[in-house]
């Protein structure tokens, strides 16, 4: 009986992570000005972490940019990843999607 639990548990658990699978957004780069060094990236890393759309940050110094990964169903415009970036004193050159 509890076998049979556990493996309803777990075959829902492998549908609920598929479906998270497909919902997955498409990642954002953006391109950073002034980011240079290790303290940038983590700079940076901990200032999207803050936000609910983020999943993912993942911070490039020698491509110099900086790629987010959504939430499904979540949304973040260039705007705001432009004046992030702005106030924490870097400069955005590019934002692809
Ligand atoms: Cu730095």
């Amino acid at each position: 009986m509890k076998t049979k639990l556990l493996c309803l548990l777990l075959v829902s658990l492998i549908l609920f992570s598929t479906s998270l699978i497909a919902e997955t957004q498409k990642p954002i780069t953006v391109k950073v000005k002034g980011l240079v060094c290790s303290f940038c990236a983590q700079g940076i890393k901990k200032k999207f972490s803050t936000f609910d759309a983020v999943k993912s940050v993942q911070v490039s110094l020698e491509k110099k940019t900086v790629v987010l990964e959504l939430n499904p169903d979540k949304t973040l415009d260039d705007k705001t990843i432009k004046t992030s970036l702005e106030q924490a004193g870097y400069g955005v050159t590019r934002i692809e999607r």
